[in-house]
């Protein structure tokens, strides 16, 4: 790598924190078991699905005064699934812990995602090519990918590569699907004998893969600091200009974490969170009513600019959204092998077999959307059968819906102001930031800790580090048997056994400082301009993590 700025230079060099545990390196560790474990919901059948990973204990590292001999591996690792700030110092720790316990050992990447394991693509790793990516944002050092790891033959593919390669060892660092894909892939390398072991790593921006033991996924840190610059940035241009109202459709496919912390980071007039329209069952109507209320007030005060932030799942939330969507997706899978749809020459045909295929309640929804959205929910699903909201323009559905329902107020005498309104969509410019502090510490003790993993023989385990809102140095790391966190989902029309997203909970404390808080920043102009992510500083200005950890942190202790 050429031209770099002086900060680029310095963050190159940065060396990550890691948890005391681990900093005197894999061979001084003890695992401690905890007690067996069971799956989150839908026990009988995760435990039928995974006979052999099912139930394993929860495990702990500490570090012990006698030294093990590490053998020398081979081991492959995958970048699965959207990209999240810190990829590279999980391969980074992950590196440096396999080559300091064995220097004959090997990291080998595969490139493009899963798919790389299936069709044999892959680099190897050295010194030089890893340092030019420590402590960077993106997955780019060997890409990723969606592809779903399901079927035998993707298995056997795999397995072929791996003998080749003598990999004994996969890490996969991905989300709730791709941590599905490293369950069902563990569970198949057991159930054969092939003596090969699958570690996942916890990552993603939406914040949703969390539990008693994965108190976060890495990215949401660097993601949620980056939008809640960026928010308050043009919350300080609405203030300056006063003449928009600006829409801001924040990532984070289906739980509303991303929009919850950037929204407590910069105060915005209105922040929408989906779990809680599904929860009061708000209609589309009654979400516009809501916004609208607002507008109206503050037009009242001579205020005709604001800033309104949206969870991109929110559509999926919206109770007859929902319905409509989940009917939608069943068609969609339906259709899939069916040759007058495959072979419908124009997408407009397309989209007829489907729509006249929907139920009569889920078509009078359908129909009352504007025709842009209507294309829209009709895109082609992900590989997991998912609909990919970061196509839906939602922030424009609701512009377009609330500027109709001002026209109407505005005849009747009850709307005085000017809706002029701005729409915004902060996805992609989050993913690939350069990792705060937090997340390059976190990242690489989380691959560091995913070798300790492997070299005590375990699979089926996601790499766990927590209490995460203390100095690293106090860290705890760990591992959490994959299935504990699994329960029964219909995806592609069909049952499948997949990682259960964490969503915003609304008797949790980080909703509840929303819900104390956002009478006043909806009339009240409370902006907070968070500005760049800092790398450099006392550790209470540059290592601090997001509200969201602090307060579900202290709100725990509170509890025990
Ligand atoms: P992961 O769950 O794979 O981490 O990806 C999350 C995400 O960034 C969502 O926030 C977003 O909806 C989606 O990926 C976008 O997907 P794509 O990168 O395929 O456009």
């Amino acid at each position: 790598m050429k031209n770099l700025s002086p900060l680029q230079e310095e963050r190159l060099k940065y060396q990550p924190k890691l948890p005391a545990s681990l900093a005197g390196g894999i061979s001084n560790l003890v695992a401690k078991e905890g007690s067996a474990t069971e799956s989150v919901a839908n026990q009988a059948e995760i435990k039928e699905l995974f006979q052999n990973t099912y139930g394993k204990p929860t495990i702990t590292f500490a570090s012990s005064n006698e030294s093990n001999t590490i053998e020398a591996r081979n081991v492959g690792v995958i970048l699965s699934g959207g990209q999240a700030p810190g990829g590279h110092n999980v391969i980074a720790g992950l590196y440096d812990a396999i080559k300091q316990s064995n220097p004959n050992s090997k990291l080998y990447g595969f490139l493009g995602g899963p798919s790389g394991i299936i069709d044999g693509k892959y680099v190897e790793f050295t010194d030089e090519f890893i340092n030019d990516y420590r402590n960077t944002g993106g997955f780019d050092i060997i890409g990723s990918g969606r592809t779903k790891l399901e079927t035998e033959e993707q298995f056997q593919k795999s397995l072929a590569v791996c003998q080749k390669l003598g990999i004994t060892a996969v890490v996969i660092i991905g989300g709730d699907d791709s941590n599905t894909n490293a369950a069902l892939l563990a569970e198949w390398f057991v159930k054969n004998n092939t003596g090969i072991q699958v570690i996942g790593c916890p990552k993603t921006i939406d914040g949703d893969l969390k539990n008693e033991q994965i108190e976060i996924s890495f990215g949401f840190d660097t993601a949620t600091k980056t939008y809640a610059e960026l928010i308050g940035n043009i919350e300080r241009d609405a203030n300056s200009a006063k003449k928009y109202w600006h829409f801001i459709k924040i990532m984070g496919r289906s739980a509303s974490h991303v929009a919850l912390e950037a929204a407590l980071q910069s105060q915005p007039n209105i922040t929408l969170i989906s779990e809680e329209v599904e929860t009061k069952s708000m209609s589309l109507a009654s979400v516009i009513d809501y916004m609208v209320d607002i507008i109206v007030r503050r037009a009242d005060m001579g205020k005709n600019f604001g800033i309104a932030v949206i969870p991109e799942g929110l559509i999926e939330f919206i109770p007859e959204m929902k319905s409509m969507i989940a009917n939608l997706n069943d068609i969609m899978a339906e259709l899939e092998n069916d040759s007058v749809f495959v072979n419908a020459s124009t997408i407009r045909e397309k989209f007829e077999i489907v729509e006249n295929r929907l139920s009569a309640d889920n078509a009078k929804v359908y129909n009352s959307l504007p025709a842009l959205i209507k294309t829209q929910l009709l895109a082609d699903r992900d590989p997991h059968g998912n609909v990919q909201v970061s196509k839906i323009e939602t922030e424009k559905l609701l512009i377009e819906m609330i500027s109709t329902r001002l026209d109407e107020l505005k005849s009747e005498g009850k709307y005085i102001g000017k809706f002029n309104a701005q729409a915004h969509f902060f996805g992609y410019e989050g993913r690939c930031a350069f990792p705060s502090n937090f997340d390059a510490d976190y990242c690489y003790s989380l691959g560091y800790n995913a070798f300790a993993l492997i070299s005590f023989g375990l699979t089926g385990y996601l790499s766990s580090v927590r209490n995460l809102t203390e100095p690293a140095s106090k860290w705890i790391a760990g591992g959490v048997p994959l299935t504990m966190m699994m329960n029964m989902e219909r995806r592609h029309g069909e049952m499948k056994p997949v990682i259960k997203k964490a969503l915003v909970e609304l008797d949790g404390p980080v909703f509840k400082k929303l819900e104390a808080n956002r009478e006043d920043w909806a009339m009240n102009d409370r902006y907070l301009f968070a500005g760049a992510i800092q790398y450099f500083g006392p550790s209470s200005v540059c290592d601090i993590t997001t509200v969201t950890l602090q307060l579900e942190q202290a709100s725990k202790l509170l509890n025990v």
